[in-house]
């Protein structure tokens, strides 16, 4: 069977890498990069699903191919939900992981209740029709930073039903349970159909 090629509009290495992983071998993403785009792609909606797919849409219109995109939300319950469609930015526009990690974890700080989740959805436009697929996974705020796999706020997230963060847990695993994979394996069941 050939490959079916896909365009991925992020800017983030990280989520490229792990889309490919879930999606597997019968897929092959296509970023950004490959399509010589390297600016910021306007994200000013208020919603999750609104900035999948405002990132979506603005690569369809740019190059006129079908793509899709994805945003994820990380939603502290204590915090009213901050910092939501904010992660990448929460502690300032420079986009630094460990500065937003800090944040959280500042004001989580005596906190009880740790619950959290992530909200991944990801739009896709194909042919100029728009369709998109959420995911979300629950789990609970360390009150430190525990490992190093993954990334964004990744060694404070211990998923329901884990002792361990994603962090520590190894990114085969992630792969298997995470937001993002229950986003992407509804897209893949979609194209596959
Ligand atoms: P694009 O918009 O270019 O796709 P981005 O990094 O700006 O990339 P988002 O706007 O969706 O992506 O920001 C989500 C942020 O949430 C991201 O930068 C991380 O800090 C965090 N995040 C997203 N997915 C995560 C995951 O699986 N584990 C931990 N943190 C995650």
């Amino acid at each position: 069977m050939n490959k079916q090629k896909l365009v991925f509009a992020t800017s983030n290495s990280n989520k490229v890498k792990e889309v490919q992983a879930i999606l597997g071998d019968n897929f092959e993403i296509v970023s950004l990069k490959d399509l010589g785009c390297f600016e910021e792609i306007p994200e000013t909606q208020d919603t999750v699903k609104g900035n999948a797919l405002q990132k979506a849409w603005y690569v369809v219109e740019k190059y006129n191919i079908s793509c899709f995109a994805e945003d994820t939300g990380f939603e502290v319950d204590a915090l009213g939900g901050e910092p939501g469609i904010y992660a990448a930015r929460y502690a300032g526009e420079e986009k630094n992981a460990e500065a937003n990690m800090a944040l959280v974890l500042k004001k989580m700080k005596g906190v009880e209740e740790r619950t959290a989740k992530f909200r991944t959805v990801i739009a896709l436009v194909l042919d100029k029709e728009e369709y998109t697929f959420e995911g979300i996974l629950k789990g609970t705020i360390s009150t430190q930073k525990m490992g190093t796999n993954g990334f964004g706020y990744d060694p404070l997230f211990i998923p329901d039903g884990y002792s361990q963060s994603f962090g520590q847990i190894d990114v085969n695993v992630k792969n298997a349970i995470s937001h993002r994979a229950k986003a992407v394996n509804q897209l893949k069941k979609f194209l596959t159909n």
